[in-house]
């Protein structure tokens, strides 16, 4: 490991010493201590960089669905990957924990703090926001942590190269943020989630240890990968503070054609034929026509197609030249009626085919706030589980509204419900265990969060979850790292 600072330019307040193995000092009051670490943080990230006051903490502490929300003591806003390491051991030597955030935009409640106590530290890593120059011999690019997914593709782009993963939030999710929910989105089918991208992390650990990671090589078995184990770990083991990511040639030419079906079923026999006939499909996202109706009447847009159809299925292609012959060869083969599909190859008509999908997020917040349930199942078995799902919300929660989407390419739906009230889990409850009964996993790519830490054990076995508890113990024994993320009652 080397312990070099990817944003070394950052600190201009000097550093304090790091207390790294001083023990929480639990023997005084929490009050007490929280307010002696105020003056520790100030004196490390500088007083503008310390939000203390309630309205300038207030957005920092509810999240995006407006489902989870808490009280911290203040915000730290680090400047560098050293800042961030003495903000840590700061943090850790005085016993208050840290709920690490990126852009706010996860949907699982773990980027807030989990109560009204006022005694935790939310770090921001938004001002983590440099971007290397692109190592275009390897098709790769160092980024902070706090870089949002846009800067990055507009950076990928301004080179002739695609930074693939994308997802509707894309203007406020950092990179930080999506590597420690492993983001999926909506091009998974094509080039995976974060996962796939993620050559090697910077982070910090919760004494302060800084582990860096980032030269890039594509062999490399020195023991442990710590970067993968860090991807997908929910700010619950390291904060991150940048991220060394692979790049996908540009692929500038674009083709979307929306369909209208008659049945998941058959949106699934669809996929399947284009998966054969298209190598360059990269999204087949999966609406019906109740999602569709809230979209329209919430962005005031007019109806996609000529006649409403049960099921609508959002596919795009993608390459280096023209490809519209490719996606219009293979939408022959599928036997359509002539005006069930709506074909976009321009800039804005793609983008005017894509908000009928992008938009179902903000239309279910628009009219409540929504269970948000984010569930993978075998593909075989989403018809069935659709069915399922319908009538056991209709029997057991008869004043919910059910709005169903998602990336049907990967299995991957999204369940909102909206109606039951929000601090009522017994609908997640429901849901999560008929997920459980098809195989399913109860968390395809938002993460489990606080949302589901009840129910981590419907897909992950006793066992595992005692192994992933005592990596935990390991690299943050205090429990100081967000501490209600991942594990109930951890
Ligand atoms: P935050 O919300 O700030 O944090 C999320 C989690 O990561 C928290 O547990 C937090 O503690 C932790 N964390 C954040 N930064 C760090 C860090 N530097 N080090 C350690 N831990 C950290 N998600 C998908 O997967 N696919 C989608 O298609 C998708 N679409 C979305 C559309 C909309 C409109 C919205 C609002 C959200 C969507 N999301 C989607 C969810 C969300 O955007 C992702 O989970 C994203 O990865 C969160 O990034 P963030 O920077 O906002 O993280
Ligand atoms: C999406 O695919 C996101 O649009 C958000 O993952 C899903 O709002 C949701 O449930
Ligand atoms: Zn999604």
């Amino acid at each position: 490991m080397n312990s070099s600072d990817h944003n070394h330019g950052g600190p201009t307040s000097p550093l304090r010493p790091a207390a790294r193995h001083a023990s929480p000092g639990a023997t005084l009051p929490l009050a007490v201590r929280v307010e002696a670490l105020e003056e520790d943080l100030v004196g490390i990230v500088g007083r503008p960089n310390v939000l203390s006051d309630a309205e300038l903490r207030a957005p920092y502490e509810v999240d995006w669905t407006r489902r989870f929300a808490g009280r911290c003591a203040m915000v730290a806003r680090p400047g560098s990957t050293a800042e961030v390491a003495a903000v840590l051991a700061a943090c850790c030597a005085r016993g208050v924990s840290v709920v690490p955030q990126g852009g706010n935009t996860g949907l699982v409640g773990a980027s807030v703090p989990p109560d009204d106590s006022g005694t935790c530290v939310v770090v921001s890593t938004r001002r983590l926001s440099k971007i290397d120059p692109i190592d275009k011999a390897a098709s790769q690019v160092t980024v902070g942590a706090g870089v949002t997914l846009a800067a990055l593709q507009n950076a990928a782009a301004a080179e002739g190269f695609a930074f693939p993963v994308d997802l509707a939030a894309r203007d406020s999710a950092t990179v930080g943020g999506m590597v420690a929910t492993n983001a999926g989105g909506l091009h998974v089918i094509r080039y995976g989630a974060m996962r796939q991208r993620v050559l090697g992390v910077e982070a910090v650990l919760a004494d302060g240890t800084v582990i860096s990671h980032l030269g890039g090589l594509l062999k490399d078995n020195t023991g442990y990968d710590l970067s993968q184990l860090l991807v997908g770990s929910e700010g619950t083991l390291a904060i991150i503070t940048a991220i060394r990511v692979s790049l996908v040639p540009e692929t500038p030419h674009r083709a979307v054609a929306l369909l209208g079906l008659e049945s998941t079923s058959r949106a699934l026999d669809v996929i399947d034929k284009l998966r054969a006939n298209l190598p360059g499909l990269q999204a087949a996202e999966l609406f019906f026509e109740d999602g569709l109706a809230l979209v329209r009447s919430h962005a005031r847009l007019g109806p996609p197609l000529a006649r409403a159809y049960p099921v609508y299925l959002l596919v795009e292609v993608a390459g280096r030249v023209d490809c519209t012959d490719d996606l219009l060869n293979a939408l022959t083969v599928l036997d359509l009626p002539e005006d069930a599909a709506a074909i976009g190859v321009d800039t804005s008509t793609v983008t005017k085919l894509w908000e009928y999908r992008e938009r179902h997020t903000e239309a279910v917040s628009a009219i409540g706030i929504p269970h948000k349930l984010d569930v993978t199942l075998p593909q075989s078995h989403l018809p069935r589980f659709e069915k399922d799902l319908r009538s056991l919300l209709a029997g057991r929660f008869p004043e919910a509204t059910l709005v169903l989407f998602g990336h049907a390419g990967d299995g991957n739906l999204h369940v909102n419900v909206v109606g039951p009230d929000p601090n009522d889990d017994a609908v997640d409850e429901a849901v999560l265990t008929l997920v459980a009964s098809f195989g399913g996993s109860i968390s395809a790519e938002h993460g489990i969060g606080r949302a589901k830490a009840r129910w981590l054990g419907l897909s992950r076995s006793a066992s595992e979850i005692t192994a992933m508890k005592a990596i935990k113990a390991a690299l943050d024994p205090y429990g100081i790292l967000n501490p209600a993320a991942l594990f109930a009652g951890a």
